[in-house]
């Protein structure tokens, strides 16, 4: 190293300081030693042991705790929502599908917030069950066809994916078509909604004052409170909105919706597939942190270092469990049994050691005895699976080839779960 570069890098630490000096842990042998909370005893020692005290005491228990110190309470005041198509195309994908556009209006006490939802339809008889998920850039990510509307909202810059100055740009079109196999999912009888998650609220830590939350603040309140809903509680209720739409829809079997999500968006798939139950089937891909994966491991990133990154996905209460992991009193096994009795998919990635993929299959094991104990056949498999060696039962899981990211392979698995439990 020459002088110049030494005097650089020092001059680095010194000013960034301990944040720099930050490494993940990937090493299996340190991973604390940990306890997890166990979800089928009560708060008051109690254990549970039959189907209606999880549905009536414990589930309600461990729901209110993930509101108190994980994700924030999502507001329960009265929402009206307004579905208005802005476009229908009856020959999409060469006339093989139909392709609509719906802005969702949704009003609440102190004003409106517009949603806009691409749906594509297989033609076929009847109504269909539909994969729901959000995206990170754009609707019109999601596939090239130029009749999909360019979002004009603010976006996080993105070379690759075509945003520049913050905004999409018309090189940005299909710059996610990989994560979205349109034309197999609409091959296999479903229906695709997907909706860019900015249009609920802008993934960046702007104090709450756009997106949904300022719909909902008291007189005089100008932020969240340290238990209630961060942007990822926002997400999640904006999906939930998307589901009062497909309730209106004929076309759609809204018994019959699948809410899947990606890493940040995995993360808010599983606390909408935790908080509304007309969700059927929830799928979180490679949600590491705050997601699928144990935070009790620290494997990766950890609870400390996505509160220091990213400041507004969770409420302030969580913060208290920086480097704190052991005096959580929820973990992330519970999360996904809150989904319970219905089916959920976690899948995670070989290369994704960022977002602990053991630690993603361990919350799904200990997911397990809440599944079994309401009649479900929970999660077949004991040890992990191999790679690409998926296992199904009302718990899914698979590890596959491959980095961070969302492939053929694992909507495959995702069609395949869904049919199993659907029934088409
Ligand atoms: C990372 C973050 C992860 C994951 C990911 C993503 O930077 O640390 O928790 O959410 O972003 O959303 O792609």
């Amino acid at each position: 190293m020459n002088t110049l570069m030494a005097a650089v890098s020092l001059m680095m630490l010194v000013c960034v300081g301990p944040a720099m000096a930050w490494e993940a842990n990937y090493d299996e042998s340190e991973v604390p030693e940990y306890t997890l909370p166990d979800p089928l005893v009560l708060l008051n020692g109690d254990p549970v042991t039959d189907a209606a005290t999880w549905i009536n005491e414990r589930r309600p228990e461990i729901l209110r705790l993930f509101e108190e110190h994980v994700y924030g309470k999502t507001p329960t005041a009265a929402v009206t929502m307004r579905p208005e198509v802005t476009s229908v195309d009856e020959n999409a994908l060469d006339g093989k599908a139909i392709r609509k556009e719906v802005a969702l209006i949704v009003s609440a006490e102190n004003g409106e917030l517009q949603i806009d939802l691409l749906l594509y339809l297989p033609k076929v008889e009847g109504a269909v069950p539909v994969f729901l998920g959000l995206n990170f850039y754009g609707n019109h990510t999601i596939h090239p066809e130029p009749g999909i509307t360019l979002s004009t909202r603010w976006m996080r810059d993105n070379k690759d994916m075509g945003v520049v100055n913050h905004r999409a740009t018309e090189a940005s079109r299909g710059a996610a078509a990989h994560r979205w196999p349109v034309e197999m999912i609409l091959e296999r009888g479903y229906g695709l909604a997907v909706i860019y998650c900015g249009d609920i609220d802008p993934d960046y830590d702007d104090g709450f004052q756009n997106g949904a939350h300022p719909l909902f603040y008291a007189e005089g309140q100008e932020k969240p409170g340290p238990g209630e809903w961060g942007t990822i509680g926002a997400w999640a209720w904006g999906l939930s909105r998307a589901m009062d739409y497909f309730e209106t829809e004929p076309a759609i079997d809204h018994a019959h919706v699948a809410v899947m999500g990606h890493s940040r968006l995995g993360k808010t798939s599983l606390w909408a597939g935790a908080q509304d139950e007309r969700f059927a089937l929830v799928i979180s891909n490679n949600s590491g942190c705050g997601g699928a994966a144990l935070s009790r491991r620290a494997f990766g990133e950890t609870v400390a270092r996505i509160n220091r990154v990213f400041p507004h996905w969770f409420c302030d209460n969580f913060n208290a469990y920086n480097d704190n992991e052991s005096e959580l009193p929820v973990d992330q096994h519970q999360l996904i049994a809150l989904i319970a009795p219905r089916p959920v998919y976690v899948a995670s990635a070989e290369d994704d050691r960022w977002a602990d993929p053991r630690g993603e299959f361990l919350a799904a094991r200990h997911a397990d005895p809440v599944y079994r104990l309401l009649g479900t056949e929970g999660l077949p498999a004991e040890q992990m699976p191999e790679v690409n060696q998926a296992v199904a039962g009302a718990i899914g899981y698979h590890i596959r080839t491959g980095k961070h990211d969302v492939t053929d392979y694992d909507w495959q698995q995702y069609l395949d779960f869904a049919k199993k439990h659907f029934g088409k």
